[in-house]
């Protein structure tokens, strides 16, 4: 069923069908997949994951809070941690020890997917002049994305959650396009023009089906401030993208590609490089990529290693395995992305 009569200018809504909730990873077809198992040649496998109590603290993210871990009473109350199993009925003992815990996780502290429901704008899909909250292929605000109800309960995306993804099994070929050799750690916005020229000299190549992974450096810096970060230096460091790019945008839509991650906290640089008159997006590329083109980005990936490993090796591509948890429901997802080259 189609839900918008005005779809966003330059989105690609309706085009995976009226009622897709996985967008642009559609792209990846089992041609594609194979192609990119092609990219394994070494054996040689990188997690691209930042533990995930990092950042540490809540500094960075005044709303996230790190992983708190509890483990898991038994029925009589007694811990069921080092526990020694004993059958009740005839009292004994037997030789096994075990651990259950639990974790408050919130999806998008550390290294994760944002899922197409994280993300919507103001927008008049529906032709009656007044624009209303609305997601990815006019998902609605209150319709399919449920906030929680008086007591905090039945929320949730009810559509374009994030085991969407998961159930698109994501695997496909990672591109690496590394500003950090290019820039270091100056803090600034990377549009077309920039980024083409470092594609150029790295020798990229950028395909259809690629999940394009950006590195700027943040990883290292955030983990060497030992979770305690200095959000004052981590927020004037770094390249981003210039999400509000025209030029950039319509590359990434030409590109074919099906989703980008990156090392840092937003992929694109914030506050956003670029300013207009009137209500404009404070996230210009989370807008294009995750709102218009159903294009999922990955953020705080720990991408230091292999950006490494690809540079002494003259390689800008590997096979990528990166599945969020299938949480139904969840407008993110932490993940252990798995770079095999
Ligand atoms: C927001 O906080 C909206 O975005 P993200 O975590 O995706 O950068």
């Amino acid at each position: 069923m189609r839900r918008w009569k005005n779809r966003p200018e330059g989105s690609n809504w309706g085009d995976f069908g009226d009622d897709d909730q996985r967008g642009r990873v559609n792209l990846i077809t089992p041609e594609i997949r194979k192609a990119a198992a092609r990219e394994i040649r070494e054996g040689i496998a990188f997690c691209l994951s930042l533990p995930l109590d990092y950042p540490g603290g809540n500094e960075l993210f005044k709303t996230r809070r790190a992983p708190r871990l509890f483990s898991v009473k038994r029925e009589n109350d007694q811990t069921n941690f080092n526990f020694q199993w004993r059958t009740m009925t005839c009292n004994h003992n037997h030789l096994d020890v075990t651990c259950d815990d639990a974790v408050t996780l919130f999806t998008q502290y550390s290294t994760q997917w944002d899922a197409l429901a994280h993300y919507g704008q103001l927008f008049d899909a529906d032709g009656d002049g007044e624009p209303e909250m609305v997601y990815y292929n006019g998902y609605r605000a209150g319709e399919h994305i449920v906030g929680p109800a008086q007591d905090g309960e039945g929320q949730g995306a009810k559509a374009l959650g994030i085991e969407n993804l998961a159930e698109a099994a994501v695997q496909g070929r990672g591109t690496m396009v590394n500003l950090h050799a290019q820039y270091g750690l100056e803090h600034i916005p990377v549009g077309y023009d920039a980024f083409m020229r470092v594609i150029e000299e790295q020798r990229v190549e950028v395909a259809k089906g690629d999940i394009l992974c950006i590195y700027t450096g943040f990883d290292e810096l955030l983990l060497g401030m030992n979770k305690q970060p200095d959000a004052k230096k981590l927020h004037s460091n770094c390249t981003g993208l210039d999400g509000g790019d025209a030029k950039l945008q319509r590359w990434i839509d030409d590109s074919g590609i099906v989703a980008i991650a990156a090392d840092n906290t937003a992929v694109e640089f914030l506050p956003a490089a670029r300013t207009a008159p009137g209500p404009r997006p404070l996230m210009p590329l989370h807008a294009h990529c995750i709102f218009k083109l159903g294009m999922h980005l990955g953020e705080l990936w720990y991408l230091k290693d292999l950006a490494a490993w690809l540079q002494a090796n003259e390689r800008t591509s590997f096979f990528l395995t990166a599945p969020p948890l299938r949480l139904p429901g969840s407008v993110g997802s932490p993940l252990t992305p798995i770079a095999t080259v």
